[in-house]
């Protein structure tokens, strides 16, 4: 199959899957209180994270408000849906690629630059936490498969199965009617990127996904990109990423938004600038999702993406809030 045919039934497919999600935000929003306008103040400590991840949030502002690090709000954070096997998209539970393997992508920033991140990684639940340990234990930023996999064992992290019953069933129903073939309504979003601003004003970031599901083996997208589907520069801000990797990588999506707030742009005019130069680049096949959002230095946070449906989580001294994202595309 030719690449682009491929990203394009790749990314139609991640916009279907994506009415799911919707509904299960809209659900969630019952709950939570919408504030685009607090989300704009400056305030820190702060976390923000794709998606409606109350949990995850939570988790990180606990350390945030107990005085922790940003470094180590991010990564419990992110281990909190890397644990939760309902979240098909990251993490234990996670979609497998098209041969039922589950691979797992993550990458960690501090604020300090240093970064780590594995790629393509089987058989460890919690990729975000060696991505962690590639960073501060090694000389290296990236690790990719079986490499990545062995450090984390030499790491003492333990062997486990990460594809569910659930997962498991849905796959084999897949290949019987698709016949390998990328199909319309099956990929999924629900990566997690993490940005927080600790009481020290400084800034950590973690992205972690399962991928696009059913992808070719071997296949990794934008979360584990430094630059990509993660970015954090400790003067300016931070940016990450949600959606079709590809589209991700081709613009050094988060990289783009985070030098368009050194340059003056506010987190919301720069995610809005940096969905644009995609959308630009894809203007006679805008049919896949893309999700941005960032958080400056003075904690003002902003989020855009292409199709309606995404939506980001802060939680500060403002409350705990799920926001929709504005969309290029209107609901
Ligand atoms: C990827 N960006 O692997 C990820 C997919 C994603 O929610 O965001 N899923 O391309």
């Amino acid at each position: 199959m030719k690449r682009r045919n491929f990203l394009k039934n790749s990314s139609a497919a991640a916009a279907g899957l994506f009415s799911s999600t919707v509904l299960a935000a809209s659900e969630a929003n019952k709950n939570t209180v919408n504030t685009a306008g607090k989300n704009a103040q400056s305030t820190t400590p702060i976390v923000i994270a794709t998606w409606n991840v109350p949990n995850a949030t939570g988790k990180a502002w606990e350390l945030l408000n107990n005085g922790g690090i940003a470094l180590d709000a991010v990564e419990q954070g992110v281990m909190v849906e890397e644990a939760d096997t309902s979240n098909q998209s990251v993490g234990k539970g996670g979609r497998p690629d098209r041969d039922g393997k589950v691979t797992l992508d993550a990458c960690i920033m501090d604020k300090d630059s240093n970064c780590g991140a594995v790629l393509c990684m089987q058989n460890i639940a919690h990729p975000v936490a060696v991505a962690r340990k590639v960073m501060e234990d090694t000389p290296h930023v990236m690790l990719a498969g079986i490499g990545a996999e062995q450090f984390a064992y030499d790491k003492g992290f333990k062997a486990e199965e990460l594809l569910t019953e659930k997962s498991k069933k849905e796959w084999l129903e897949w290949k019987k009617t698709s016949k390998y073939q990328p199909v319309i309504n099956i990929e999924n979003h629900d990566t997690i990127g993490m940005l927080a601003i600790d009481q020290n004003g400084d800034i950590a970031g973690a992205c972690t996904t399962s991928g696009m599901a059913y992808k070719i083996s071997g296949r990794v997208g934008d979360s584990p990109i430094i630059g990509a589907g993660l970015f954090v520069d400790n003067e300016v801000g931070g940016a990450t990423a949600t959606g079709v990797g590809e589209e991700v990588v081709r613009t050094v999506g988060s990289f783009l938004i985070v030098e368009l707030m050194r340059q003056g742009k506010s987190p919301q005019q720069a995610c809005e600038e940096g969905v644009k130069r995609i959308i630009a680049k894809n203007k006679d096949k805008l049919d896949f999702q893309i999700g941005f959002i960032a958080v400056n230095k003075k904690g003002e946070t902003g989020g855009y993406c292409i199709q309606p449906g995404f939506s980001f989580r802060t939680y500060s001294k403002n409350g705990h809030v799920n926001t929709p994202s504005k969309s290029h595309i209107k609901a």
